[in-house]
């Protein structure tokens, strides 16, 4: 795999934009954690890899950042104060960490971030409470932010919501339905379920500054459009990672969402899941592969390379 592009020179690098969001956001974001009950606090803390198990400090790892610096720069592009767009990131920062707790759980995960996943490491009762607790403050940071817009801000966050759970229940039940024939998972059913599962916060993280710092509808409206639309991208090439991706990087086995039998974009492409789209000889014997056992090794690297042969 190609080596990722170093920061560039002049610190306008993608890399360097999201450490610089980072840092702008850290102390609002550690201070809005500090507010948690000791235990939640050190799970979510854990999560963000600000420490080990225990609150030991940790290197710090973590995410990469995207929704926090999405939040700070699309409030910035919407004339929002400085403080608006740390806010609003805050908040999209502490919804992103309570689903991904749920979400491992959910989907039995047992690593996240290149670490054991909370529920691993802490207990499924416990990290389901950490999630609560860090939903529960991502409300209390919009309602409480200064400016008469803090009810608008968390409708917007809301309707997100909303959104996140519909994808998440479209997830879930695509795993009980066929890898092929009457009942599979068309390509536009997995368009919807990736809008709502990871457009909604992306678009939320977008438009959220500027609903708070009162900017005009047109403006939120059209940035909210285009976070999601990044989410739908950013799900599919997710997928794609979650099974060509390098181990060392996204902290999981390679083939491993094959392996699991989850119906990605890749696998679903290569099925030739659309509604009325082509179903290719490279389509059948996949399918024949998936049928016959998701979870074989054998079988795992033949449906890789029959689905990279497809064009997927
Ligand atoms: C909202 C009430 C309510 C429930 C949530 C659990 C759940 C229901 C939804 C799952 C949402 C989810 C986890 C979607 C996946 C999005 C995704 C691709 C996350 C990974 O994002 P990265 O790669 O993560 O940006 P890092 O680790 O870099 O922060």
């Amino acid at each position: 795999a190609a080596e990722r592009p170093a920061a560039a020179p002049d610190g306008t690098g993608a890399a360097e934009i999201l450490r610089r969001c980072r840092e702008s956001v850290r102390p609002a974001l550690t201070a809005a954690i500090g507010r948690l009950h000791p235990w939640p606090g050190e799970m979510a803390s854990y999560s963000l890899g600000w420490c080990e198990v225990g609150g030991a400090p940790s290197v710090d790892g973590g995410g990469k950042g995207l929704r926090e610096a999405l939040a700070v720069l699309c409030a910035r592009a919407a004339g929002a104060r400085e403080r608006t767009g740390v806010a609003s990131a805050v908040a999209v920062e502490l919804i992103h960490t309570f689903t991904l707790l749920h979400d491992d759980i959910m989907d039995g995960d047992h690593t996240r971030r290149r670490r054991p996943a909370v529920w691993k490491a802490y207990g499924t009762g416990p990290a389901v409470l950490a999630g609560d607790a860090l939903f529960a403050l991502a409300v209390e940071t919009l309602a409480d932010a200064p400016g008469p817009h803090g009810p608008a801000a968390v409708r917007c966050l809301s309707a997100a919501l909303n959104d996140l759970v519909r994808g998440q229940a479209d997830d879930l039940l695509f795993a009980t339905r066929p890898w092929t024939g009457p009942g599979a998972v068309a390509l536009d059913e997995y368009r919807a379920m990736a809008e709502h599962k990871t457009g909604a916060l992306l678009g939320c993280a977008a438009a959220l500054g500027a609903v708070l710092g009162g900017a005009p509808r047109e403006v939120s409206d059209a940035l909210g459009r285009a976070g999601r639309h990044l989410g739908i991208a950013f799900q599919a090439v997710d997928d794609l990672l979650g099974i060509w991706g390098d181990p060392a990087v996204t902290g999981k086995p390679v083939h491993s969402d094959l392996r699991s039998g989850k119906k990605t974009f890749p696998v679903l492409a290569a099925l030739g899941a659309a509604p009325s789209g082509p179903r290719g000889p490279a389509a059948g014997r996949l399918a024949a592969l998936l049928d016959a056992g998701p979870s074989e090794d054998c079988a795992v690297r033949r449906a890789a390379s029959l689905i990279e042969e497809a064009g997927g």
